[in-house]
Formats: C-alpha cells, structure tokens, sequence
C-alpha cells in the first residue's frame, strides 16, 4: 500500500498506484505497517460531498471521508489536554501480554471454563493510565496498554463543550436519511504505537473518527466469513476471528488463504465508514506515537442481504462446537459491540447546561 493520504478513485481495483494518483508528503512509511500474507485493495478517500462517497455508504461498503470537520474540535486532544479535561471517572485500561488486544466477553467466560484471556481489563483514573503507559514504554517490553471508554457523564467540562462542537448536523444527517437507529455510545480508545485490535465485526453502523496519530484498518466483508473462521457465538470471543493474521494456521484455517482485505491508513481529521458486520482488523502503527480515536456506533434496525447471507452462513461453521444452541448474539449494554457502555446516553448531552 502506498504511503500517501490523498484523494482517489473509488473505482479502482487493486494495486495501490491506481488508487493513490499523487503523493503529497507522506507522513508514515511502509516500514510502519506489519507484514500480512494477504491481498489488499484500498478503500477509496472522499470528500463527503462526492456523489460516490454517498453511494457507497448507501451500499454499505467502506469510505474514507477527509473532510467531514466530525471531531474538529477534538483534534487539539492530546494526552495532557486530556489529563485536565477528561474528569475523574473510571476508564477501562486493557492490559495485554503483547501487541494483540483479542477483545472478549467477561461476561460469556462461564461458558468457556478452559478460556484464559491473553489481556485483563482494569478500571483506573486517567492520571493512573497515562503513569501506566508511560512505566510500559519505558520499560520496553511486549506488555502493552489501550483505554477504550465510552464516554459519559464524568467527563470534564471542556471535552463536554468540545463534543457539542462536532459536526453533529453532517452526521444525524447519515443517521435519518438511512433511517438508522440511535446513536448507541462513543467509544473513546487510546493507544500506544504497534497495539492491534484484531479482525472482528460489530452489529452496529460506525463511523470511526481519527484524532491523533494514524491507524491502518483493514476491513473485510462480511461475505468473506468463511475465510476468517470467528469463534463460536457462544465463546467469549464471539465476533472475532480465530486465524492469527501473523502466523495463520493453514491446515486449521485452509479459506484463509482466500482472504482479500480492503485497507486504508487514517489520520487525524479523517472518518472511516465501518459497515455493521463488516470485519475490522486496526493497528496503530508501529513508531507512530499514541493514538486516539472517537468512533460513533449506531444501531440499526435492518439486516442487508448480504449481511443477512454471511450470518446464515455461520450456523453450519458453529453448530458442532456449541452443542446445539440456536441463540443468535445478545444484545448487551454496548449494543452488540461487546463494549460496556457504562450507562452513557446521548440525550444527556442535548441539553449541558451551563457550561
Ligand atoms: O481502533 C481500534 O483499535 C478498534 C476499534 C474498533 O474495533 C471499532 O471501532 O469497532
């Protein structure tokens, strides 16, 4: 993929030089992307008034959009503007033993008694998560921390004037025009360099908002399910793949060899359509600094057909291992993200007072 953010055509098919005509100053290098055994094409980048970036959210296939201005007053957070501004709540901090954070469901761990996480959940201050990755670089080892927090009613001041400021008019505008359900939560996630959150899908419309330090995804549709062999439904974690994309097992995993990404590098100001069930695999990049990211979960009410095909077609893949359940996925807290959203609403923030 070619190290570049500027305009392309929607159109193109693979090969990254067709689709990335210029170069304007390329702020990260190959050299920052890990090394996959699979194909890629790139996701276009629009403006969000280009008819084709319309389309294609319309068609439910991935855009990014460059100027929608969603989270510009965001875009001065950094860690210390955080540290002052972000308020005295809980955030949760994953702990993993290397670069992976595998998400899973505590609370699906009784149904797996063999499950041992490969990361742990824990709830700190922010000042305690800023020490702790800090102490973590510093000590240079492969352990490795992300905060990913729904944002709710504990944030300071500042951040709650900041987010009244996004571009809501643009984005409940995608909200009503699909007849999308309501905004479920944002999920604020702040990383270290190299972190990967690996291939999963969500339920759940997102339009994922960059803000600091850039992001590979690479996304596959949900028509590839057959290819990234995601854990039983009623295994913890449910919704992610179970093929290690570093070192896939073959003789385990044998579609995998047929997997063909679409990818695409974000920074800040740019905003990724993930559409619902399709699969997501995120990687801060490596050398690159601390990430953030706000994304923007929607619900929705329908199935597309092609959503629908991939779901039926996940029954044959699952049945042998889950002793014969027909549940499909629970909806919880975090609307079928697996998040927890801590109780957070957006109406709250209709009406701040003052400020
Ligand atoms: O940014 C990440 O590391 C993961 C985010 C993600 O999976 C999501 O927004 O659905």
């Amino acid at each position: 993929m070619a190290a570049a953010t500027v305009e392309n055509d929607p159109t193109a098919s693979e090969g990254s030089a067709a689709a990335f005509s210029e170069v304007h100053n390329p702020i990260w290098s190959e050299s920052q992307l890990r090394k996959y055994p699979f194909q890629t094409r790139p996701i276009p980048r629009l403006s969000h008034t280009d008819p084709r970036a319309e389309m294609l959210i319309n068609n439910e296939e991935p855009v990014v959009l460059t100027d929608t201005n969603l989270v510009y007053p965001a875009l001065k957070w950094d860690i210390p503007y955080l540290q002052d501004n972000i308020g005295s709540g809980d955030f949760s901090v994953y702990i993993a033993e290397n670069h992976k954070f595998l998400y899973y469901d505590e609370k699906k761990m009784a149904n797996f008694e063999n499950f041992t996480p490969k990361s742990r959940r824990i709830d700190m201050k922010f000042s305690d998560f800023v020490e702790k990755m800090h102490k973590t670089q510093e000590e240079g080892g492969d352990v490795r921390v992300y905060l990913q927090q729904t944002l709710n009613d504990t944030v300071g001041r500042k951040v709650v004037v900041d987010f009244l400021g996004f571009n809501w008019n643009w984005i409940n505008k995608q909200q009503s025009k699909r007849n999308w359900g309501q905004l479920t939560s944002n999920l604020l996630l702040i990383g270290m360099e190299g972190n990967v959150t690996p291939a999963h899908y969500d339920e759940q419309q997102n339009f994922f908002a960059q803000i600091k330090g850039y992001k590979r995804c690479i996304l596959f549709p949900p028509d590839q399910f057959e290819c990234l062999y995601p854990f039983p439904v009623h295994h913890p974690c449910d919704r992610q793949s179970q093929v290690d994309f570093e070192n896939p097992d073959y003789e385990r995993f044998p579609n995998f060899k047929n997997v063909v990404g679409y990818e695409t590098v974000v920074g800040p100001g740019d905003v990724l359509f993930i559409p619902m069930y399709w699969w997501h695999h995120i990687e801060s990049l490596l050398s690159g600094g601390v990430t953030i990211t706000l994304n923007f979960w929607y619900k929705v009410h329908y199935m597309t057909k092609r959503c629908a095909n991939a779901q039926e077609d996940r029954k044959p893949i699952e049945r042998p291992s889950e002793g014969g359940h027909h549940e499909k996925h629970r909806e919880d807290a975090g609307g079928g993200t697996g998040r927890p959203t801590r109780g957070w609403s957006f109406t709250e923030y209709d009406d701040p007072g003052p400020i």
